[in-house]
């Protein structure tokens, strides 16, 4: 395989930020690769997509600024649904903004990110300061982020040296830094251990008509040497039947996972 699979057992202590390693945990326990984005702009959908969906994944993605009614009870709620069903809550709030201003963005206003998501994603663009900012408040609270380092939509501004920038700025800070959101397994020069999570996967469609491209778990996890898929409207777009899916997806990353150790 052009990006050689090493199991998530063996991987995971080489991680020292207590997300991943209790991720890996859970990849291994529940068989699941499987992270579901909840894009629903009711809190009461999302919760029961969660409740739904929970048996069956690692990871449940929120878009917390698209919920109308989003409140204290609502986080409350969906952190009993990720003990109960043992699933990590990654808030998917790509901050990219100045150091300073994505620690308010982090911890305050509406949402206080901090207090309740184990994972956030940020961009890289602004420079340094933005994981620095970010692990000041996240780091004592045990969270870990993820690095944008491509994207899965049609015409992305992210170009190979940026990519290669990301993981360099990630090497930086592997205490804080357990991964990024790519569409392939990248490599560190600095030798640590990156958890790779892909969106744009999908089984039934190819794309949907705004840019986004779907590929099937196969090729992300076989061909691509990623780690977790991020399965969003493949699941919980009307007419689906949002269980039937999410154990679909499961059995559909996991089998791959498996096929990529054997390749
Ligand atoms: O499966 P979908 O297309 O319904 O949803 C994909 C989800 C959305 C996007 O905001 C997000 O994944 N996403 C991201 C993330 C996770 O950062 C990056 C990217 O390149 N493409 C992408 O779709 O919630």
């Amino acid at each position: 395989a052009v990006y050689p699979r090493v199991s998530y057992e063996a991987r995971r202590p080489r991680f020292t930020n207590a997300v991943a390693t209790q991720l890996l945990d859970l990849i291994i326990a529940k068989q699941s690769n499987l992270c579901v984005s909840a894009d629903l702009t009711k809190a009461a959908d999302v919760l029961q997509l969660a409740d739904q969906v929970g048996p069956y994944i690692c990871m449940l993605k929120t878009h917390a600024d698209i919920i109308e009614d989003f409140d204290a009870k609502f986080v409350e709620a969906l952190q009993k649904l990720a003990e109960k069903h043992r699933f990590m809550i990654f808030e998917d709030r790509k901050f990219a903004d100045i150091g300073n201003t994505v620690q308010h963005q982090y911890a305050h206003g509406v949402h206080k990110i901090a207090d309740w998501s184990h994972i956030v994603n940020a961009h890289t663009l602004p420079g340094e300061g933005i994981i620095s900012g970010l692990k000041a408040v996240g780091l004592p609270k045990q969270r870990a982020l993820l690095l944008l380092a491509q994207m899965s939509s049609a015409g992305t501004l992210f170009t190979e040296a940026y990519t290669q920038q990301t993981v360099v700025l990630a090497d930086k800070h592997p205490d804080f830094v357990i991964g990024f959101i790519a569409q392939r397994a990248l490599p560190s020069p600095a030798g640590n251990d990156y958890l790779v999570l892909t969106p744009g996967v999908g089984l039934d469609d190819k794309g949907d008509g705004l840019g986004q491209q779907y590929r099937t778990p196969h090729d992300v996890l076989v061909k691509d040497g990623c780690d977790v898929i991020i399965v969003g409207r493949g699941i919980y777009k009307p007419g689906r039947d949002p269980v039937a899916e999410a154990k679909r997806y499961q059995k559909a990353g996991w089998d791959a996972y498996l096929a990529s150790l054997a390749a």
